[in-house]
């Protein structure tokens, strides 16, 4: 596909860096420029952006040690300086482009008073939400609530390198929701689909409390100094059209459009796993400025997306826990699959518990020698 030349062009790209630095005031004779963010506006670097989905986290002994330190998971998510902490552990480790703020997308929830627990060896437990359940959510709480959160967003920022890219995020609304309705994970969504049919007016009541909710909250956490949101729709499989198109497309674009209404240009990740077919509508309904891939999609993607659009992904994450030539192979292939796009190397979902730390340090040594 072809790039306008000075895309591929990297001393074109400091200046253009050099000519936005001028027009937002800031000194030019010291632009810094971070590659993940870089990208994330449409530029190609030469350098490519590596960031690994749930990179801190129970892979890592160190996490493990601070989270029984922190006593529970909530917890750690609310303690500034422990979620800092946890936050800085993969950079320690690995040449990464990006610190992700430490949090959870159910702190959000938890926020608006439906209380959310994490049993050890369980995932999220919540009592689920029933018609007049949602018409008690508690909106006017959520930014006290989450105060700690932003300040975690401005210790990681006081102390990451400048080139280091900050991504804050949130849960979109109807993730967020299939837990808040199912009380917990589910394979299918059974409880949250089958709620949004039977009781539109009030399913949409609660869409709507997280659609301002979470603008809210990614306008602090960017003022905060996150560069750069992402929108979790990590359930954004088992809809059909009408309800895709209802419950992920129209929620994800309100909330972009409602964070660009109060931070013009603001860049968005949006990353709807298991979209499929829909990935090309999201993206170009969403306005989000890169597509994050899950590992189902396959790499001709790329001939139907619209030129310069950014893509983020797509390594099964159980590549990484195998490990080895396939690993690397696949990895080299996605590489070369993006090479004509602005492009963010990443895994198509999170990093597994028992991955081995040597399988992804091999990895990164393999994709900086591409
Ligand atoms: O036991 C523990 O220590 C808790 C495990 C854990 C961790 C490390 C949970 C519980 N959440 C997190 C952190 C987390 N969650 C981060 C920041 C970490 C980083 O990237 O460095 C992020 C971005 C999330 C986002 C999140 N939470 C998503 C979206 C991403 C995805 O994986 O799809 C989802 C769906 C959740 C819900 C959640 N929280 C935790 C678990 C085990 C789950 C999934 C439950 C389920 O399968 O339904």
């Amino acid at each position: 596909m072809g790039k306008p030349e000075f895309l591929q062009n990297t001393a074109m790209i400091i200046q253009m860096k050099s000519l936005d630095s001028l027009v937002e005031g800031r000194p030019i004779d010291n632009p810094v420029v971070k590659p993940l963010l870089e990208a994330v506006l449409g530029r190609r670097t030469q350098r490519l952006p590596i960031w690994i989905m749930r990179q801190a986290g129970r892979y890592l002994p160190e996490y493990r040690e601070t989270r029984t330190r922190a006593g529970n998971f909530l917890e750690l998510c609310y303690t500034p300086e422990l979620a800092t902490e946890v936050t800085l552990q993969p950079l320690r480790r690995f040449d990464l482009d990006a610190a992700i703020l430490f949090s959870d997308i159910l702190v959000v929830p938890d926020a608006l008073g439906q209380a959310v627990r994490f049993e050890t060896g369980e995932g999220p437990m919540l009592a689920p939400l029933d018609q007049s359940g949602i018409d008690a959510l508690e909106p006017a709480r959520a930014e006290a609530h989450l105060a700690p959160v932003i300040e975690t967003v401005r210790r990681i920022r006081a102390v990451i390198r400048p080139e280091t890219t900050l991504i804050g995020f949130c849960g979109s609304p109807w993730t967020v929701a299939t837990y808040m309705i199912g009380g917990r994970g589910s394979s299918d969504q059974a409880a949250a689909r089958l709620f949004s049919l039977r009781h539109p007016a009030a399913f949409q009541r609660l869409i709507d409390v997280l659609v301002e909710t979470s603008i809210g909250y990614l306008v602090r956490q960017l003022d905060a100094g996150a560069d750069v949101v992402q929108l979790f729709e990590s359930w954004a499989l088992n809809l059909d059209e009408l309800a895709f198109r209802q419950w992920v497309i129209a929620p994800n674009r309100r909330i972009v459009a409602g964070i660009r209404a109060m931070r013009p240009n603001a860049p968005i990740i949006g990353f709807p796993r298991g979209a499929a077919g829909m990935l090309p509508v999201y993206a170009a309904e969403t306005g989000v400025n890169v597509l994050g891939l899950d590992y189902g999609v396959p790499l001709a993607i790329d001939d139907v997306l619209p030129e310069g659009l950014g893509v983020q992904g797509n390594l099964d994450p159980l590549r990484l826990v195998a490990g080895g030539g396939q690993m690397l192979d696949r990895a080299r292939d996605i590489v070369a699959g993006f090479s004509g796009r602005p492009h963010i190397f990443n895994l198509g979902h999170g990093i597994v518990p028992d991955t081995p730390i040597a399988h992804l340090e091999a990895l990164i040594a393999h994709l900086r020698g591409l």
